[in-house]
């Protein structure tokens, strides 16, 4: 049996890609492929209450250690996330490193720097980045409230992610309404499935 994809959802905040991310598992279920939902930052584990609090604004953290504990939180899922891997399941994964080096590098830190503690992981073999500018995704709900959304900031990460992107990133416009924006994701997960299953390549390793 062929290993699952791992398919990464990227983008500014108020993209929509936990919207996207949970329709994308429902109709891959829906059409019996094993797939499973996984979010970072992963706010359940004692690492990731930590994240949610500096997020929430309720404890400060050195810029450094806050970025350390982003990257924690992936590792300590990394087991789990291969054993799944390896016995066929896909996941879809909402937000990842690039998040991780984006917005740490939009404070002004060194992106070599940024990109280190996540060499290694396992790496995504699709990413969709679900593309807004900021003064759009700032007229939808909830925006505002936590540490990173702020006008500039989330302009200085759009350009962050954009100069990471390679070929197995696909740009959608987040403008579009939800179900286009499925359908259309739907169709390229569908797509890079079809090929892993003709020419199964092995998991790889990010940023080495
Ligand atoms: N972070 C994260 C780091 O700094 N380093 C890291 O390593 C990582 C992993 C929290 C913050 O942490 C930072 C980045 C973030 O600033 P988070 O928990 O993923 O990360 O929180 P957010 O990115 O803020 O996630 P959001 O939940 O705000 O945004 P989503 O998931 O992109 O958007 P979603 O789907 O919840 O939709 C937002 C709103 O828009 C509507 C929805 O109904 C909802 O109200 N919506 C649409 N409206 C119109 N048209 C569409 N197509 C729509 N799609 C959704
Ligand atoms: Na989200």
């Amino acid at each position: 049996m062929a290993r699952g994809l791992l398919i990464v959802f990227e983008g500014c905040d108020r993209s929509g890609k936990t919207t996207q991310s949970t329709r994308l598992v429902q109709a891959l279920n829906g059409a019996g492929v094993a797939a499973k939902l996984l979010k970072f930052p992963d706010r359940t584990t004692a690492i990731g209450t930590m994240i949610d609090g500096y997020l929430q604004q309720k404890t400060r953290l050195s810029d450094q250690a806050i970025h350390l504990l982003f990257s924690a939180n992936r590792w300590e899922a990394m087991d789990q996330m291969r054993a799944d891997l390896e016995s066929g399941t896909t996941l879809v994964v909402d937000r990842y490193a690039f998040s991780g080096v984006a917005f740490s590098a939009a404070k002004k830190m060194d992106p070599r720097w940024c990109r280190a503690p996540d060499v290694g992981l396992a790496m995504p073999d699709r990413v969709f980045f679900l593309d807004i500018h900021p003064d759009d995704a700032a007229k939808r709900a909830g925006f505002g409230g936590e540490i990173y959304e702020r006008r500039e900031m989330q302009i200085e990460v759009r350009a962050q992610f954009s100069s990471m992107m390679d070929k197995s990133w696909s740009v959608v416009d987040a403008l579009q309404d939800a179900d286009e924006i499925h359908g259309q994701i739907l169709a390229l997960a569908n797509e890079a499935l079809e090929r892993h299953r003709a020419d199964p390549a092995p998991i790889g390793r990010l940023w080495t």
